[in-house]
Formats: structure tokens, sequence, C-alpha cells
């Protein structure tokens, strides 16, 4: 098939799904359109089958808002007909499904089928997709796809809650290529980073508001009073200024490693213990699956889609959102002792074998080729 990838192309969890998607259907065969403003972060490698089409959007002094879902718009309809693209699956609600469907009227005119699969992704229905000034067009734009779906069973419930969807939604669940998480504890620079007697915590997101990132630093405080430890920080984001000024404050800053924005996330969750997700609101956590496929523990909020992948007392320990108490409880009953961590650890990996991209990847597949057959019978 010839699939144009609409997706945001930064390290957020829906620009990562979107691009290893494209990345692994490339592999089985099918031909890859990328329709983005940026080339996506983890897309290192065009090939053949791989093919990246940046979206501009000429700045115009007459806008005060530069119309990004028109050029989007504009651009599929020039890269579906320049490539005969048969599908094309978006990533996230707001503003891609919309402009898809723009792009599929105008196609329409001259005489082309455009099918769109849309994927929901978390804070386009929970937060940012549910806002009065939003939900009329992510409504339509989910109801005028030709087929849904959401990243956990959660996320369909909350969509089916918010709003009024006359569509079937398919939950499928974030996947993962286990392989590039297949390290041995050896080939990981833990000595650069922590003491020997130094547990290593980990917490990965774009810093919002919703992450609880303070929430973060209460957790690490609570343990490293108890256990020496570190803490890896990652990624960038508004939240980032109150975190460090709060590390300062509790006298911990040199307990706390920076490390900005990363593409060696594998790297860092080689060496780390846990991993902290403490967030408000989750529709799944990729995050937390990546750091339990490198056999990384998970503690964290009970929220969303949380628990369709991090396994109360499996995989790690779910707590009430902003329940710090028993979340430095929980973290500190799996790190006091080292046989203890070792059984989360390996939980973490066995419940991370079941969001495989070699079994994920084949729902999506289905999915476009039942779309497509649909259109046949049309
Ligand atoms: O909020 C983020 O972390 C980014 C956001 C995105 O869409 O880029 O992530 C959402 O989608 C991810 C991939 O499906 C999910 O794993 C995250 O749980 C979800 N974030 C939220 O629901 C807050």
């Amino acid at each position: 098939m010839k699939i144009g990838i609409v997706c945001y192309p930064t390290f957020g969890g829906s620009g990562v799904v979107a691009t290893e998607l494209g990345l692994e259907l490339s592999k089985r065969g099918h031909e890859i359109h990328f329709i983005t403003y940026n080339q996506p972060v983890r897309l290192e490698l065009l090939s053949n089958n791989v093919h990246y089409h940046e979206v501009n959007v000429p700045e115009y002094p007459l806008f005060h808002y530069q119309p990004y879902e028109l050029a989007l718009s504009s651009k599929l309809v020039d890269m579906v007909k320049l490539h005969g693209i048969e599908l094309v699956h978006v990533h996230y609600a707001i503003p891609h499904a919309y402009a898809a469907y723009m792009a599929k009227k105008m196609l329409k005119e001259e005489g082309i089928h455009l099918p769109i699969v849309t994927t929901l992704h978390g804070t386009d229905i929970t937060l940012v997709g549910s806002h009065p000034f939003y939900k009329p067009a992510v409504t339509f734009s989910i109801n005028k796809s030709d087929a849904v779906t959401a990243v956990s069973k959660s996320l369909k419930d909350d969509t089916i809650r918010l709003f009024d969807i006359k569509n079937e939604i398919h939950v499928v669940p974030n996947f993962i290529d286990l392989d590039k998480y297949n390290h041995s504890y050896t080939d990981c620079q833990r000595v650069i980073m922590a003491n020997d007697d130094e547990k290593i915590i980990t917490h990965i997101s774009n810093l919002r508001p919703v992450k609880r990132v303070q929430d973060v630093i209460s957790v690490f405080y609570g343990i490293q009073k108890k256990i020496p430890a570190k803490l890896m920080f990652i990624g960038e984001g508004p939240e980032k200024e109150k975190v460090e000024k709060r590390c300062r404050e509790l006298g911990i800053l040199d307990k706390v490693i920076f490390f900005g924005r990363s593409n060696e996330i594998d790297k860092i969750l080689c060496f780390s213990d846990l991993f902290l997700l403490p967030s408000q609101t989750e529709s799944f956590g990729l995050a937390a699956l990546e750091a339990m496929a490198s056999r990384v523990a998970v503690i964290s909020s009970n929220t969303g889609g949380i628990p369709e992948v991090n396994v109360n007392g499996v995989s790690g320990f779910l707590s009430d959102v902003g329940d710090i108490e028993d979340m430095v409880k929980n973290a500190l009953y799996i790190l006091s002792d080292d046989e203890r961590l070792n059984t989360f650890k390996n939980n973490a990996r066995n419940e991370a074998l079941k969001f495989d991209l070699h079994a994920i990847v084949p729902q999506y597949e289905k999915i476009y080729q039942d779309t497509l057959a649909r259109y046949l019978v049309l």
C-alpha cells in the first residue's frame, strides 16, 4: 500500500508512535510518505520506501495566526496526486483529522478517493480536544474519518464519554520494538552516572503540567532520604525551571541530572532501576512502556490507560494521582531488596512483550485493508 502519515514531528508520544509505525510498515513492503512540518525526530533514514514531504507555511504579515491546516490540506492533495497515496493515517486529531478531511473533499472533486484513518492519542481528546473552542471540529473530524483508533481502552471510553461519536473506535495499543531494548547490563555506562550503591530513578516527559513533574521531585526526595539514589530527568518543557528551583531549595541538585531532550533514551533506560510517571492524565504512557522494555520497574499514577500498561504489583505499582506518600512507600519496597528489584525488573520486561510491534502493527495493516476494501465496494 502507499500510505501517507501525518503527525507531529516532535519528541511527543504520538509523533514517536507514528514514526515507528511508518518505519515498520516500510519494512513490511509498504511505501510510506510522512507529511509534516519537520522531519520527525525518530526518522533518521529515508529510503525508497520512506519519504518525507515538508509542509511549509509561508509567513504573511496579515495573518495573526499562520494557517497550518490550510497548508497541510493543500500539501496532502498535492502529494496524493503526485505519489498515488491510497490512504492517509493521521496521528492526533487536532488539526490533522480536520485537514485530512478538507483534502479528501478537494480530491473528491477530482474523482480521487482518499480514505482517512485517525488515531487518537490522548491530549487531543482529554485536554485540548474537549475544550469548547475545539470540540465541534474534533467531533466532526472523528465522525468523518473512515476508521478511528485509540491507543487504549481508557482513551476509547473517554472519547465516547466526551464527544458525540457515531464511528466505531478500534483500540490499537501503542507498541515497542523490543529488539531496540535488548541490551545486556554490561553495555550500560552506569558507572558514569552513579556510584555502585546508588539506585537510578528516571523520568522522561515533555514537562508539561499534566506530567506533574513536581511529584517526580517529591517522590525522588522521599526515596533518596532512605536509599542512596540519583534522578535522571529527561525532557524539556514549561515546568523545567520550577523543577530546577525546587531541587535547589530541597538541596538535591547534585543528585539530579538534567538531560534536556535526548535521542539516547534507550541508553539511559539501560542503567535505570525505577521509572516515575505520576501524570494527572495519561492515555497510555508510552514512556513507561519504553522503560519496561528496558527492564525498568514503574511507579506511576493509576490514571487513564496507565493500568493497561503498568500492572500493579507486577511491573511496578500504581497510586492515586498526587499520592506521594504511597509512591515513595512503593518505590522503597521495590528498591530496598535487590532480589525483589530484579523480579520487578524482569516482570516489567515480560509485560512489555505484550506490546511487541510485530503483534500490533498488523492490526493497523488490517484496518487499512478493511478501509480500502470498503472503498472498492462503494
Ligand atoms: O502528552 C504527551 O506526552 C504527548 C502526547 C502526544 O500525543 O504526543 O502523548 C500522548 O500520546 C502518547 C502516544 O500515544 C501516549 O503514550 C501518552 O500517554 C499520551 N499523553 C497523554 O495522554 C498525556
